[in-house]
């Protein structure tokens, strides 16, 4: 890191890139690889086998407290409410309010084709059954996170979620976060299990008996699906039990970038970088200008502003990291092309005219428009959602919403003339596949010996 400024500048100016050498001139880390998976597949195994005695060995072990009971009581979750900060409070009800009203409005209808007469394809959006909802403990703690999936999970229509979030050892009962716990509460979920790491994930992947309580033998029963962030070895976790349950992405360390261009208030764009750097040394935070003028202030405004937050060191360590830089362009047309090849996580566009920049974005987990939607809005209350594709993935999924604990399934619905009318091209498509079981299934209406082909 240079002595005068915190982010290193990728200058693309006057430069002709094809789409790979663009891709490449994105500031990305090296992913590292997954050596997690020999330590998290024997727990898996082991939770499988044993249930609720495995995962109390596992909480002695990684959390080094076994908590009072497995399963969070009512009453702990009620005290936890009444704990709350009032302040801190009415910030959850509001973040709850604004997500669950778009949320609402997300729900997709049910919809029908007809193609010809008593030939009608219709779709059914079922919500998933049961959802197990991962709540990471330790130093990042984000309630806020809790409110991000199971807002979306209960307007889906989602019968029953449960929370798994880790024991705390500086709790007298090993109980956890009071602040989740709280959470959990105000949204209506009541069934919370102090179980955290890959045991959690295994928990909810084959669920769990405890043989040891004979007044509840089962503890907790499989899940369809389960969502939320986690560490290393929850996300390997959830790899590996994907295909048995179904799991969101894998996230990675959160990333920002920013179009600006020369009336950008530098001031802000820095902040806005400061605050997404401070997640984590890897998270990523991108400007990108074909302004140097702006470029050279806001590189001043990280200088004063960077020493003063409290996490100033994590910050450094990511604004200089190779994952973090300022990406020079002679255009906004080349800015907004860089944009889509980074792909970002969040994309803010602080531009004189944001709306023509947005209708060229293509490839963004979300879009913050203008100098007054940034991110930490989005992240607690601005009532979308904060769970979003990170790692570039933005170029080919979405962010979480009530579409991810939803399936579509098409009801096909033919009456005997609709059917009729098709018997003999389905005949002719399966006879060329060698299927000809296929024909005669559908023949078999219409004529009384399908497997007769002299008589058809
Ligand atoms: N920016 C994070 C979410 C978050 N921020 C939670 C604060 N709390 C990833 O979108
Ligand atoms: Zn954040």
């Amino acid at each position: 890191m240079s002595e005068e400024h915190y982010m290193r500048t990728i200058d693309l100016r006057g430069k002709e890139l094809t789409r790979a050498q663009m891709l490449e001139a994105m500031p990305r880390a090296d992913m590292g690889t997954d050596e997690a998976t020999g330590l998290v597949q024997p727990i898996l195994d082991d939770v499988k086998a044993h249930g609720a005695k495995a995962l109390r060995a596992y909480a002695e072990k990684f959390d080094h407290v076994v908590p009072k009971s497995l399963r969070v009581p009512t009453d702990v979750m009620d005290a936890a409410v009444a704990g709350l900060d009032p302040e801190v409070r009415a910030a959850i009800e509001e973040s709850i309010r604004r997500a669950r009203a778009v949320a609402k409005n997300q729900v997709p209808e049910d919809f029908h084709t007809d193609l010809a007469e008593g030939a009608r394809v219709s779709e059914r959006w079922i919500p998933v059954q049961r959802v197990g909802l991962y709540v990471p403990g330790g130093k990042a703690v984000y309630p806020s996170s809790v409110i991000m999936n199971a807002v979306p999970a209960q307007a889906a229509g989602v019968e029953s979620l449960a929370v798994a979030t880790p024991p705390n050892r500086n709790d007298p009962d090993g109980w956890p976060n009071k602040t989740i716990l709280a959470t959990c509460a105000m949204l209506g979920v009541d069934e919370v299990y102090a179980v955290g790491g890959a045991q959690a994930i295994a928990m909810f992947a084959y669920g769990a008996t405890d043989v040891d309580d004979p007044q509840s033998p089962v503890l907790c029963e499989p899940v369809d699906k389960i969502t939320g962030p986690g560490n290393i070895f929850v996300a390997t976790a959830k790899r590996l039990v994907s295909g048995i349950v179904g799991i969101d992405a894998v996230a990675g360390p959160t990333e920002i970038a920013i179009i600006a261009d020369k009336d950008a208030n530098p001031a802000w764009v820095a902040a806005d970088l400061i605050g997404q750097a401070e997640h984590d040394e890897l998270a990523g935070s991108v400007l990108i200008t074909d302004s140097a003028d702006l470029a050279d202030a806001v590189q001043a405004e990280l200088l004063k502003r960077v020493p003063r937050t409290e996490h100033a060191d994590r910050v450094k360590t990511s604004l200089s990291g190779r994952q973090s830089g300022i990406i020079l362009t002679d255009s906004l047309a080349q800015s907004i092309d860089a944009a889509n090849a980074y792909a970002a996580e969040h994309l803010e566009v602080q531009t004189a005219d944001p709306d023509a920049v947005i209708a060229k974005i293509r490839n963004a987990g979300a879009i913050f428009r203008g100098p007054y939607s940034p991110v930490p809005l989005g992240d607690y209350m601005s009532g979308s959602n904060h769970v979003l594709p990170t790692s570039g993935t933005a170029r080919f999924a979405a962010g979480l919403g009530v579409h991810t604990f939803m399936k579509p399934v098409e009801v096909i619905e033919y009456d005997e003339q609709g059917l009729k009318e098709l018997a003999a091209r389905v005949n002719a498509f399966a006879v060329s596949e060698d299927l000809p079981a296929h024909g005669e299934s559908v023949l078999s209406r219409f004529v009384t010996d399908p497997y007769d082909k002299a008589t058809l």
